[in-house]
């Protein structure tokens, strides 16, 4: 029989963007100013990043993808069956099917802040996978969340695209550390883009056609709409730099000139030039991310590898207390 499409959503007790104007407001109240990367993401957010996997500079998406293509056999063979999925950022679900293709799954969790989008592909998931149960969760997986009545046995985190990267060394290991600890948890399977000549990187957070610049500027007409900011978005601009000391790249929204701009009643000063850290995107080697995530009880079995080596899927499993 099929399944009606999935229609309710669990809400976290918290919903995700409750904290939008106090992070907006910290955050530009900083000598050194930033906006948290995870209010990229409305439904013109996630669009726009998934027109960035398609520009041909974007690697990581198609690099990925080779790998899935590749080994969700082998995959879903170390994962075992019976699993509940549970999946970080998960945006619309594409790279899920080649697991889901493979994996014995009881259920699928699909969990990410950007609610129309969820729904859409949680939606269109059930339509394909009848038998699967498909229980959407519009959260912030940095918080704590439950799952939802529906999905209580042994669970597979999924976490793909490299979205770990977008968190500070010490905010990946209490992610993973979080993970190592939820109830039911066997282990994870995690999508790591991997340290490569600068030249490639920074191509692949500036391209041609700049989407991504259009991605990273959505955070200011974002912040105009649901906010009541006075951003003119025409007077900032992208920049994307490769930080080979902390193998990162850095992603920021520049001030072309000297300017006042009001959010929630308080007005903030900008000089020319004066940049607003938007994003940071970690690129890791294998042993790096292995040395990582040793510490959260967490130990990483195996990896997999596209054939240029671009991008990693490693699966983390929960060592016994
Ligand atoms: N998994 C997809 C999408 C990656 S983009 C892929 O690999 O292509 C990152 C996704 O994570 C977006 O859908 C975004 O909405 C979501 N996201 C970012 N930060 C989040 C957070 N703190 N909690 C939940 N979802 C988050
Ligand atoms: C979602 N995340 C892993 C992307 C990245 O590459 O860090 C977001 C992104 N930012 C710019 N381009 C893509």
């Amino acid at each position: 029989m099929m399944r009606p499409l999935p229609r309710t959503l669990d809400e976290a007790t918290q919903a995700p963007t409750d904290g939008f104007l106090a992070d907006v407001l910290e955050g530009l109240s900083r000598p050194a100013k930033r906006l948290p990367s995870k209010y990229f993401y409305d439904a013109r957010g996630s669009r726009l990043f998934e027109a960035i996997c398609e520009t041909p500079e974007y690697y990581p998406t198609r690099a990925e993808i080779e790998i899935l293509g590749d080994h969700a056999m082998e995959m879903a063979a170390a994962v075992g069956p019976r699993r509940i999925i549970v999946e970080y950022g998960s945006g619309e679900s594409i790279k899920t099917r080649l697991l889901l293709d493979h994996l014995d799954a009881t259920a699928y969790v699909p969990v990410d802040v950007s609610r129309e989008p969820l729904l859409a592909a949680s939606a269109a998931i059930q339509r394909e996978y009848p038998k699967l149960k498909v229980l959407p969760l519009h959260a912030d997986f940095t918080r704590p969340f439950a799952l939802p009545a529906g999905a209580l046995g042994r669970s597979l985190v999924y976490f793909p695209g490299s979205t770990i990267g977008n968190f500070e060394p010490a905010e990946a290991t209490a992610l993973l550390r979080n993970i190592a600890r939820s109830p039911g948890c066997e282990g994870a399977l995690v999508g790591i883009d991997l340290v490569k000549s600068k030249q490639v990187l920074e191509a692949a957070y500036n391209d041609r056609d700049m989407v991504t610049a259009a991605f990273n500027l959505n955070l200011l007409h974002r912040i105009n709409s649901e906010l009541g900011g006075e951003f003119q978005p025409g007077r900032f601009s992208h920049r994307a730099v490769y930080n080979e000391a902390a193998a990162r790249i850095e992603m920021y929204l520049v001030s072309k000139i000297d300017q006042v701009v009001g959010v929630g009643g308080r007005s903030f000063s900008f000089r020319a030039r004066e940049a607003i850290l938007t994003e940071l995107s970690h690129k890791y080697t294998l042993d790096g991310f292995s040395d990582m995530s040793s510490s959260t009880g967490l130990t990483l079995t195996q990896a997999w590898t596209d054939d240029a080596a671009r991008f990693a899927v490693v699966h983390l499993v929960r060592r016994a207390a």
